[in-house]
């Protein structure tokens, strides 16, 4: 297995490992078995560089799901998964002009028990175009100032998936909704990091929104600086899994109708209060 840094602020790409055949055939992290050490060889790895890329691998669905059960239940959607493997939903381009995640987002965090990580295999990617970017929310909470920082120490936020149901013609009030704090500590490292997203949080517990927004607007703005930022462009298959707990990130839709077929899933993550 060979390690190189992806870029300055997160990423790392990992060559020279076939995910279908990590040695042993225990199909959860409880296991007790050899391969608790490679997966938690790369476990260690996803909490120090946020987002894992392996390149070159050659997986069907039920490999995709084996290797995403290491790390824990897979997230159940209630629709729109591939016929035989419902917990996996196929992400493609064709004739769309824009992309539901063309925004700076973490996932779910309209739900109280986030996904803490998500894991795409790329079918088909564009030659150019077509980027999946990040954005390091441990480095956007180590550059608050001190007196931010104490400001949002004990403060939470509301979550809303109330955009997408609008996108979608749903019931707005109906949509998930949650409280997070603003400052979360990763479950695994202890590090904290920022976590507020443009896509979902609305306002801070306690303010009106006319109150909050100045301040979510600085937020959204500081947490996607340059400094903090890497992009990944695809080939068809890569697999790459990020951390939701540690990076935002955002589909970049420019490769029109040249065609991006990815296969999306997720793992569950707890509760943050
Ligand atoms: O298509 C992508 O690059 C990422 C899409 C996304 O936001 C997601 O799968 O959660
Ligand atoms: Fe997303």
């Amino acid at each position: 297995m060979r390690v190189t840094q992806m870029a300055a602020p997160l990423g790392a790409i990992v060559e020279d490992i076939d995910i279908r055949v990590i040695e042993g055939d225990g199909d959860s992290v409880k296991d007790e078995d050899v391969n608790l050490s490679t997966w938690q060889k790369l476990n260690q790895l996803f909490c120090q560089y946020h987002v894992l890329v392996f390149r070159n691998q050659d997986l069907q669905p039920d490999d995709h799901i084996a290797f995403a059960r290491r790390w824990g239940e897979l997230v159940k959607f209630p629709y729109g998964g591939l016929e035989d493997h419902p917990d996996i939903i196929e992400l493609k381009n064709r004739g769309k002009s824009s992309d539901v995640n063309q925004h700076w987002h973490t996932d779910m965090s309209y739900n109280q028990a986030p996904p803490k990580l998500t894991m795409l295999y790329a079918h088909a990617a564009p030659e150019f175009g077509g980027d999946t970017a990040f954005s390091n929310q441990h480095l956007a909470y180590q550059d608050l100032s001190e007196g931010l920082k104490a400001t949002l120490q004990n403060t939470t936020a509301f979550h809303t998936a109330s955009g997408l149901a609008r996108l979608y013609g749903q019931d707005e009030a109906a949509a998930p909704k949650a409280t997070h704090p603003v400052l979360r500590s990763h479950d695994e490292s202890g590090d904290p990091a920022l976590y507020v997203c443009r896509a979902f949080t609305r306002n801070f517990t306690g303010w009106s929104r006319e109150e909050s927004k100045p301040l979510l607007d600085y937020l959204f703005s500081h947490s996607t600086s340059m400094e903090y930022q890497a992009r990944h462009h695809w080939q068809a298959g890569d697999l790459v899994m990020w951390d939701n707990r540690s990076v935002l990130h955002y589909a970049v839709h420019d490769h029109g109708d040249d065609e991006r077929v990815i296969h999306r899933l997720q793992v569950v993550g707890e509760s943050t209060l």
